[in-house]
C-alpha cells in the first residue's frame, strides 16, 4: 500500500516537471527586462526609470536581470545602438519611449523575432511594431487642456507658438496635431493664431536659443506653449530672466519649473501640466513582466495587477483609430499652478 502511494507520489511528480519544462519562460527568476529612454540628460527620463527600478525591486528581479538605457541623444540612431546591445543580451522584454513614430520599426520587427516582449512607454511607435503601449494620459486629453491653456493665457485672441522636443518624436507631434485639430473645430478659438512649431531638441541650449529666436520674430507673441519637460524649464528661464510679457504654459516637471510657477509679473509660467513620470515607469515595469509571464497578450481586454498603483488592475483598451491595438492609459494629465506647485516639486 506505502508503496503504491510512493510510486504515485513519484510519478506526479514527474510528471509535473516533466509539465513544466514544456512550457517556455517557466523558469521567470532568468527573465530580463530592459528599459530604454528617449535620452540621457533629461530628468523626466530619470524619473521614469527610478520607477522602472522600483518595480524589479520590488518584484524581486536580480539587479543584473533588469538594464535602463538611456541613449546618448534623442535619436532613433542612438536607440538602435542599444536596442543592438540588448538583442544580443538576449532580454525578454523591451520598454522603449521611442524617438521616431516609424523609423525604429525594422529593428523592433527584429527584436520581436529574437522572442523580445516590445512595450512602448510614453512615445509610440507604429502599433504593429509593439505589443502594447503604457500612454501617460490619452492625446485627447494632453491636447484639450494645452489647447485650453493657451486660450486662457492669451485671453482668448492673439498669437501663440509651440516649442516642441525632436521634429520626429511621436508623443509631441500626437499632441500638436490634436492641439491645430480642436483649435480648427471650435469657433471659440478662431482668434488664436499659431504662428509657429520650434524644435529644441529636448536639448536645454537648443531650446533655448529656439525661444529667444521666437521673441526676436514674433513681437506680438502673446503665449508660448512647450509641450516638452526639458522645452518648458529652459523657455521658463528665458522669459522670465528677461521680465518678458510672453507667458508660457505647457507639460513641465514640477521640480524643475518650481522657481516659474506663479500668478504675477515676476512668474513666466501661470500654470503646465503633467503626469507622475515614475508611475510611468512603474506601469511599464508592470506591462513588461505581465506580457514575460504570459499574463497578458498585448489584446484589447486584458487585465493585468500593477502592485500598489493607484488604478491597478490596468485594462488594456483599444487605441483611437487602430482598434484592433491596444494601450494602457495612466491618468489624466494634472494642473500644476501657484497652489500645489510646491508640493509636487518635492516628489518629481
Ligand atoms: C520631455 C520628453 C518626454 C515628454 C515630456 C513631457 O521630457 O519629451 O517624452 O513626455 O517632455
Amino acid at each position: 500500500m506505502k508503496k503504491r502511494l510512493i510510486c504515485l507520489v513519484l510519478g506526479a511528480l514527474m510528471l509535473l516537471s516533466m509539465f513544466a519544462a514544456c512550457q517556455p519562460g517557466i523558469d521567470k527568476s532568468q527573465a530580463s527586462y530592459a528599459l530604454v529612454t528617449k535620452s540621457a540628460g533629461n530628468p523626466y527620463n530619470e524619473k521614469e526609470a527610478e520607477g522602472f527600478e522600483a518595480v524589479m525591486k520590488a518584484v524581486g528581479v536580480k539587479a543584473g536581470n533588469y538594464i535602463i538605457r538611456h541613449p546618448e541623444a534623442p535619436t532613433v540612431d542612438a536607440q538602435i545602438k542599444v536596442i543592438d546591445s540588448l538583442i544580443s543580451q538576449g532580454v525578454s522584454a523591451i520598454a522603449i519611449a521611442a524617438n521616431d513614430a516609424n523609423a525604429l520599426s525594422a529593428k523592433l520587427q527584429e527584436a520581436k523575432a529574437a522572442g523580445i516582449k516590445i512595450v512602448t512607454l510614453d512615445s509610440d511607435v507604429a502599433p504593429a511594431d509593439r505589443l502594447t503601449f503604457c500612454n501617460q494620459a490619452g492625446v485627447q486629453q494632453v491636447a484639450q487642456a494645452l489647447v485650453d491653456a493657451v486660450y486662457d493665457i492669451a485671453g482668448g485672441e492673439g498669437e501663440y507658438a509651440i516649442l516642441s522636443a525632436t521634429s520626429q518624436a511621436t508623443n509631441q507631434n500626437a499632441w500638436i496635431d490634436a492641439m491645430k485639430a480642436i483649435a480648427a473645430a471650435d469657433a471659440k478659438y478662431s482668434k488664436l493664431t499659431l504662428v509657429e512649431v520650434a524644435y529644441g531638441d529636448d536639448e536645454n541650449q537648443k531650446s533655448t536659443d529656439q525661444t529667444q529666436a521666437l521673441l526676436a520674430k514674433y513681437p506680438n507673441l502673446k503665449v508660448i506653449c512647450a509641450p516638452t519637460t526639458v522645452g518648458i524649464a529652459a523657455a521658463a528661464k528665458v522669459l522670465q530672466d528677461k521680465k518678458s510679457p510672453v507667458k508660457l504654459t505647457g507639460l513641465g516637471l514640477p521640480s524643475e519649473m518650481a522657481a516659474y510657477i506663479g500668478d504675477d509679473a515676476d512668474h513666466s509660467c501661470p500654470y503646465m501640466f503633467l503626469w507622475n513620470p515614475i508611475d510611468l515607469g512603474k506601469l511599464a515595469a508592470y506591462a513588461s513582466i505581465a506580457l514575460v509571464n504570459g499574463d497578458i497578450t498585448g489584446k484589447v481586454g486584458d487585465t493585468f495587477t500593477a502592485g500598489d498603483m493607484e488604478n491597478s488592475p490596468y485594462t488594456l483598451t483599444a487605441v483611437a483609430g487602430a482598434e484592433s491595438y491596444s494601450e494602457i492609459i495612466l491618468g489624466q494629465p494634472f494642473k500644476f499652478d501657484s497652489g500645489n506647485i510646491a508640493e509636487w516639486a518635492k516628489i518629481y
